[in-house]
């Protein structure tokens, strides 16, 4: 039983702030109260914990473990209370006691353990895994520092060291007992032994102890609680045999910085032979740690063999990151249980199955043999068995690709291709929206689909609509449910009966006010962080992602820009007022991307402060976007710009996230925008630009000219001319991105979806000054966003790939 009384809530609150800080709570400080609150929620979940670990152990569930390297979790305080169903008694109790909630929330640092897209994705797939009761954890590493600070100086992009660990995280626990050892370098010999068979001896190992850190995951009140399993790299040293040595030696300080350094940071640099050397090994950290206790758990739950292996578990590897595990897991059974080639070969691949998030070439993983070599010489081994049996696969069976064995082989030229790798081991291989899949199935992975047909299937990507709606706008959550219930937080397709509210003006009104206040809180913070006003009447229009070109951040501060020069020519120009927001974090070594950035800041500054132009366009750039900056930004917006070259961007989830908030998107046919048109249909959605098959045919013609289109299109000359004349200051800063465009043909279609970018912000103009026309739609929108809840994303996994039940009370 949680606690459901106001009353009982403060008496506790009372009780643990005496017991932890020896104190009256009126004394306590809003961090001391957020320990207090952690302390008392973290004891009711653990009651869950214990139970759903112990009918895990007897039921013997097929289980589905989620290896990623990186989890963007966000704060989880103010989620568990409301998984727990305490959010509303402990508000109260918080008021009443004289503290703000969101103060108290906000104490919480935000564990950046992940890059974007691919990490939060993760996070909300393990929210609806224990919600929908399925027996499905994560493994992932513990970095003792994060996606790094973002700071502006001056308009540059400055990196700071994000060191979230500095106090107490209330949330990881510590298990000693469940640690194990990782070995790394080392030499390989083989003993045949008297019977004839092989034994492997691995020696001279380098090992590293790898601790478990275990986080909850609260399932939406169902007492349902799974396992965030995060890896921490140490010695494995005891402090006696430490002791002995009485002053440590170089060479063993040396490699306590060489372990320290493999959960040190999320990743490091992989342009330099180090950074790429330190990342293998952190993957290769993760993947032999988290299978080591998987096939313990196995063994100690089932009893069985590990034939029975696939039987009971299931391993979802997220994008080629962790595709280590597949030799990892030969390995395992051939050299540790016995197993011959065949037999392991068998359960491995019918226990991993690939999630692909990318069709970029630069992000697509492949490491040096050598190194590889160097630092897992049995991997290497069995990787290399693996590509000569693969290779030797084609040759014989499949004569139609003979002269495509080396665009195929998971080694060729002196590198391992990890997407090769994890489609050959696996017996599921998945996009993220049906157009990414549909690319790697006739386009990137051509070849492998024609191999193994049946392996290729979609699972468009989805968020937890309780993070996003529910905890990031209660009140929108409380307007929807004082109008259609509140089935929706257990079946957010049920948002659709919202669809029948599009002409009730009462509702419509209480919609808008919703908005306002969001914006206005927004507005608050934008003033308080950056010192600008800006006006909650005018549109919030928000593009909030990592900066890269593909996504295309130029395009949007062209239009900016753009509009600008209009209002200067014309001040009394009849715009509704415009404030664009940005939030992006660009790789510290993207030169272009950080130019960007740069860009955007310096146009800011010169229009925020031009009175000339009324303030009818504001420009912002919000540092150090990340989860909880985004719950902040999201229910205030009211255009999403999801702009990437079509083709590009395999899914995109921030799209799901602006919908479900009542945004209305700004979009090319590009990722999940597709289907999110395919829900509320045109006028609902503002699509632009070329579609996939017209960027793949002006690729394939190389029939596109941007130069062309630069002297043509009047308005794009004054706008690159200004980058190339320094009319932004900075003497010739931007330089470099008038060249960039024209020198490389304007690779992503900037200038040419200029165009049509700019006809539909015109309509999205005319849209708002009628509400009666704008509002209509954001409910539209809002209806039809329960089909990208991750609840549904996980239940397709559920049945399509993982045949997973879920537990029955
Ligand atoms: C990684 C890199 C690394 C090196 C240089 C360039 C580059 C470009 C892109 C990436 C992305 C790696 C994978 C990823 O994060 N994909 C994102 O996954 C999301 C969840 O499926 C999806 O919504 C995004 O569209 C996709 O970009």
């Amino acid at each position: 039983m949680t606690i459901k009384s106001v009353d009982e809530f403060i008496q506790n609150i009372k009780k643990k702030t005496k017991s932890l800080y020896d104190k009256q709570v009126e004394k306590a400080s809003n961090t001391e109260l957020y320990y207090v609150v952690c302390a008392i929620v973290k004891e009711e979940i653990e009651k869950d914990w214990s139970k759903t670990n112990r009918e895990y152990q007897e039921q013997q569930p097929k289980q589905v473990y989620y290896l990623s390297m990186e989890f963007l979790i966000g704060r989880l305080l103010e989620s568990n209370l409301i998984n727990m169903g305490m959010r509303e008694v402990c508000n109260e109790a918080l008021k009443k006691l004289n503290f703000t909630p969101k103060e108290i929330y906000e104490e919480e640092p935000d564990p950046g353990l992940g890059n974007g897209g691919l990490g939060r994705l993760a996070a909300c797939f393990l929210d609806s895994l224990a919600t929908l009761s399925y027996p499905g954890h994560g493994f992932g590493i513990r970095y003792q520092y994060g996606m790094f600070e973002q700071r502006f100086i001056n308009g540059y992009q400055t990196e700071l060291p994000d060191y979230w660990l500095k106090d107490p995280y209330p949330w990881g626990t510590r298990n000693e007992q469940a640690a194990t050892e990782v070995k790394f370098g080392g030499t390989v010999r083989m003993l045949e032994l008297d019977d004839g068979s092989i034994e492997i001896k691995h020696e001279y190992t380098d090992n590293v102890l790898a601790v478990p850190y275990n986080v909850p995951i609260v399932g939406y009140e169902n007492e349902i609680v799974n396992t965030l399993c995060l890896w921490k790299a140490e010695s494995p040293l005891s402090p006696k045999e430490r002791n002995y040595q009485e002053l440590l030696s170089n060479e063993q300080l040396e490699r306590d910085h060489s372990i320290d350094q493999i959960s040190g940071m999320l990743y490091p640099n992989d342009s330099d032979d180090e950074g790429k050397m330190l990342r293998i090994r952190q993957q290769y950290f993760l993947v032999a740690s988290s299978l080591a206790k998987i096939v313990t758990d196995f063994k100690e739950n089932n009893r069985l063999s590990l034939h029975h292996l696939p039987e009971k578990v299931v391993i979802q590897i997220n994008d080629t990151h962790p595709s280590l595990a597949i030799p990892e897991m030969m390995r395992m059974l051939m050299d540790e249980e016995g197993f011959g080639w065949d037999e392991a070969w068998e359960i491995t691949t019918n226990v991993f199955a690939y999630t692909n998030h990318t069709t970029l070439h630069e992000a697509l993983e492949k490491w040096p043999v050598h190194m590889i070599e160097t630092l897992l010489p049995r991997i290497h081994m069995i990787i290399n068995e693996i590509n000569e049996r693969f290779c030797q696969h084609l040759w014989h069976n499949h004569p139609e690709l003979r002269d495509k064995i080396p665009d195929l082989a998971v080694i060729a030229y002196g590198q391992v291709h990890m997407a090769h790798l994890a489609i050959v081991g696996s017996f599921s291989v998945n996009g993220v929206a049906n157009l990414h899949t549909e690319i790697l199935k006739n386009q990137e992975m051509k070849n492998f689909y024609h191999l193994y047909p049946d392996r290729f299937n979609n699972k468009t990507n989805g968020i937890t609509h309780r993070r996003w709606l529910l905890m990031a706008n209660p009140e929108l959550a409380d307007l929807i449910t004082e109008k259609i219930g509140n089935q929706w937080i257990d079946r957010p397709r049920e948002l659709t009966n919202l669809l029948r509210c599009t002409e009730d003006s009462a509702f419509l009104d209480k919609l808008a006010k919703v908005k306002k206040n969001n914006k206005q809180k927004l507005a608050n913070y934008i003033h308080e962080t950056t010192g600008i006003t800006v006006d909650e009447h005018s549109i919030f229009d928000v593009q909030i992602k990592r900066l890269h070109e593909y996504k295309r951040q130029l395009l949007n501060i062209f239009h900016v820009i753009y509009l600008y020069n209009e209002l200067k020519a014309n001040p009394n120009l009849d715009i509704v007022p415009r404030t664009f927001i940005f939030g992006a974090k660009a790789a510290p070594s993207y030169y272009f991307a950080k130019e960007v950035i740069k860009l955007i800041n310096t146009v800011a500054s010169i229009i925020n402060h031009d009175p000339e132009i009324k303030d009818k366009i504001k420009v912002i750039f919000l540092e150090n976007y990340n989860t909880s900056l985004a719950e902040k930004i999201i229910p205030a917006a009211d255009v999403s710009e999801q702009i990437s070259t079509a083709g590009k961007e395999a899914s995109g989830t921030g799209n799901m996230k602006l919908m479900m908030n009542g945004a209305l998107t700004v979009g090319t046919l590009d990722g999940a925008n597709i289907e999110m048109k395919d829900q509320v249909e045109d006028p609902n959605i503002f699509i632009f630009g070329l579609r996939e098959e017209e960027v793949s045919d002006y690729h394939r013609n190389q029939s596109y000219n941007a130069k062309e289109i630069y002297q043509t299109d009047e308005r794009i000359t004054e706008i690159m001319d200004e980058l190339r004349d320094g009319v932004f200051g900075q003497d010739v800063e931007f330089k470099d991105i008038y060249y960039h465009l024209l020198s490389t043909n304007d690779p992503y279609f900037i200038l040419k979806d200029f165009q049509s970018y700019v006809e539909t912000h015109q309509q999205v103009d005319q849209n708002y000054r009628n509400q009666a026309i704008w509002l209509p739609k954001t409910v539209i929108n809002i209806a039809h966003s329960g089909k990208f809840s991750s609840d549904r994303t996980i239940q397709e996994y559920a049945s399509g790939i993982w045949k997973i039940e879920k537990q029955v009370k």
